[in-house]
């Protein structure tokens, strides 16, 4: 029987190529919870969105039109709480390892930061070095084909959007940070497929990805502006 949850009024205030707000982007999909997106320009963050956001950070879900929640693990929570099902494992234990792994994830995400945002090659170099490491530290972690096994579960929302980087990046670096690494790859592959975090973000998202890439003018942007020459 088709049963209609009285959910309240939700807008996520978005960006189109941030990795917290993909997060919340699938729990929202996941769990077919109907919302509405509104994208912002960081750059030229609008006075409303000042007024709302706590930190000036995307995302904010504002909830029937009165209350703001930031930050997107506790907006994920949320989302999740107020739902049927459970992203999250029941056991204790392995949900607090879960939410471990998440952290870790956003740690994952300022390295990644930190190697577009590199201005010369030996920094940058060292910045991989830091990714090749964290991902085998992920490895014997991943049960197969998602996190947990067979379930998609929170974790996974946090690594679809850390993932999805790669997807535009794997060409350019000068090593594969995956090579040797099949859990993770499986991994990968699965998030890849799953249909929530296919939609999190709009078709042109390489491309923004690339031209933002670009636009930063730091080590990382002249290997992909030399390709874009050799075209
Ligand atoms: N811890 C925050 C991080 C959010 C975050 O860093 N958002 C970035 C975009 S991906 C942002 O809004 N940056 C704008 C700024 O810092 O001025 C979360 O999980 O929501």
């Amino acid at each position: 029987m088709e049963h209609h949850m009285q959910y309240p009024d939700l807008t996520l205030i978005s960006h189109h190529l941030c990795p917290f707000v993909q997060r919340s982007v699938i729990v929202l999909l996941e769990k077919n919870i109907p919302h509405q997106r509104r994208y912002i320009d960081l750059a030229a963050k609008p006075d409303w969105f000042l007024r709302l956001s706590p930190t000036g950070k995307v995302p904010i879900l504002l909830v029937d039109d009165k209350d703001v929640l930031f930050e997107s693990a506790v907006i994920c929570e949320y989302l999740n709480d107020i739902t049927p099902g459970d992203l999250h494992a029941s056991d204790p234990l392995t949900k607090a390892r879960h939410r471990a792994w998440i952290e870790f994830g956003s740690g994952l995400l300022m390295d990644i930061a930190g190697l577009y945002s590199a201005a010369d090659r030996s920094t940058f170099m060292q910045k991989m070095e830091v990714l090749a490491q964290k991902w085998q530290q992920l490895e014997p972690q991943v049960q197969g084909p998602c996190f947990n096994g067979a379930e998609f579960n929170m974790v996974d929302a946090a690594y679809a959007p850390i993932f999805r980087y790669f997807d535009v990046l794997d060409a350019y670096l000068p090593r594969d940070l995956f090579a040797d690494l099949p859990g993770v790859r499986q991994w990968r592959l699965a998030l890849s497929q799953r249909p929530s975090a296919r939609s999190a973000v709009s078709p042109d998202y390489p491309d923004r990805l690339r031209q933002f890439l670009i636009n930063r003018d730091r080590y990382l942007s002249s290997l992909l502006a030399a390709d874009v020459c050799a075209d």
